[in-house]
């Protein structure tokens, strides 16, 4: 079938709006009407060529929620007219590692998934005699998609598309580091680093579970008015602080955080997240993806007094058990996701969504179909 898609063609070059081909879907996977897609850092790191495992030419996109179509031979799952977010991670709870209870990094498709192919190698986008890398497994950035059964949550059909596209990534990333990685306690002290679709989230959850100081680090000082409607409780700009970051954050917080989050993807920051952590307990979650060769640094004494240093992805959530859950969150009004929608925009507009989010403009942009 004939879709509209944002191609991506090559790294550092704005997308381009096309009409490609889909093929229908084969054993295992599902053709998903996608109705609406948020932008995310990831999409524009991926373009930038700073990722590793970018691909290009590739329809990319990975915050969506759309309508199952078509559901091609096996699937048992899902049927046409399901309402579903697609999964960067997916869940397909036969692997060693969905078994092991222990981590939410389903491998079952990891090798042609980072190869930008179905799980039967091959990939279903064409534009005329070219074929396309699927992105994340998702490929959000087109009106149709095909996607893998286990690469899709379902969901209720009563929550809007262009809302929760976002659970997809941003909210799921933030709220999960927060409550499946950290483990935030109720009156912890928390130090969130980037205000951005994903610190927000990380506030929003810390709220949600009643930590005490929530304190929001960002350059922009623009991010503060959200930050504070979403739970942040102090607001520190390190443009605006004398002397050094890590000493000034120890001492806002008495002794140092609970727990520290950072959102960005900055190797020196998260070396600062790392140390303005309380000495004998404080825990920081990397959220942030760096650029392809850097590393992170601070001396091995930090951690030899009890700091720790973890990682999350998707917010070490099982998609296809956690989405629906965090759906029905913002259905009962427990997190707010409307206040994270600063732009809309058709899918031709795409590349403004890209210059909203550099200029530091946008939380998240999502595109309408
Ligand atoms: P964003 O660009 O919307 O937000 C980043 C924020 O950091 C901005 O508000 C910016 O002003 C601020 N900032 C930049 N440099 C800073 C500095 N030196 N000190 C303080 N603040 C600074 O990005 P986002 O969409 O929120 O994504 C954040 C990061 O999370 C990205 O690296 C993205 O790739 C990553 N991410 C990770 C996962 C995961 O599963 N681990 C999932 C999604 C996104
Ligand atoms: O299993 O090896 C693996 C990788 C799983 C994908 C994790 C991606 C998380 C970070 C990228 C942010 C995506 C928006
Ligand atoms: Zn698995």
């Amino acid at each position: 079938m004939k879709v509209k898609a944002a191609v991506a063609q090559a790294a550092g070059q704005p997308l381009s709006i096309e009409t490609v081909d889909l093929e229908g879907p084969q054993a295992g996977e599902v053709l998903v009407e996608i109705k609406a897609t948020g932008v995310c850092h990831t999409d524009a790191y991926t373009l930038s060529g700073a990722d590793p495992e970018g691909l290009f030419p590739a329809i990319l996109g990975h915050e969506g929620a759309g309508v199952v179509v078509e559901v091609g031979p096996e699937v048992k799952s899902l049927k046409p007219g399901d309402h579903v977010i697609p999964l960067y991670v997916p869940e397909c709870r036969t692997c060693e590692y969905c078994l092991s209870g222990k981590t939410n990094l389903c491998q079952s498709i990891r090798v042609t998934q980072g190869k930008g192919l179905m799980p039967n190698g091959s990939s279903r986008f064409s534009l005329g005699s070219q074929s396309l890398f699927h992105y994340m497994g998702t490929s959000t950035f087109a009106n149709y998609t095909v996607v893998p059964e286990i690469s899709l949550a379902k969901i209720r059909k009563d929550a809007p598309f262009d809302k929760v596209c976002l659970i997809g990534c941003g909210v799921t990333t933030g709220i999960g580091a927060v409550i499946n990685t950290a483990k935030v306690e109720p009156g912890a002290n928390v130090v969130v680093f980037g205000l951005g679709g994903i610190g927000l989230n990380v506030i929003q959850a810390a709220r949600l579970v009643g930590a005490n100081m929530i304190i929001g680090v960002d350059l922009n000082p623009a991010k503060r008015p959200l930050a504070e409607k979403l739970g942040m409780t102090h607001f520190v700009n390190p443009k605006e602080v004398e002397g050094d970051l890590v000493p000034y954050l120890v001492d806002l917080t008495k002794g140092g955080a609970d727990y520290s989050f950072e959102c960005i993807g900055n190797v020196e920051v998260m070396r600062q997240a790392l140390e303005c952590c309380h000495k004998g307990w404080g825990e920081s979650i990397i959220i942030g993806v760096a650029g392809a060769g850097q590393e992170i640094s601070t001396r091995p004494f930090q951690l030899v007094t009890g700091r720790v240093w973890k990682g999350t992805a998707f917010g070490g959530a099982k998609g296809r058990t956690d989405v629906p859950k965090i759906v029905d969150w913002y259905m009962d009004g427990k997190i707010d996701i409307d206040s994270l929608v600063t732009h809309t925009m058709p899918l031709e507009k795409i590349n403004d969504a890209f210059d909203l989010m550099h200029k530091g403009e946008s939380i998240r942009s999502v595109i309408n179909f």
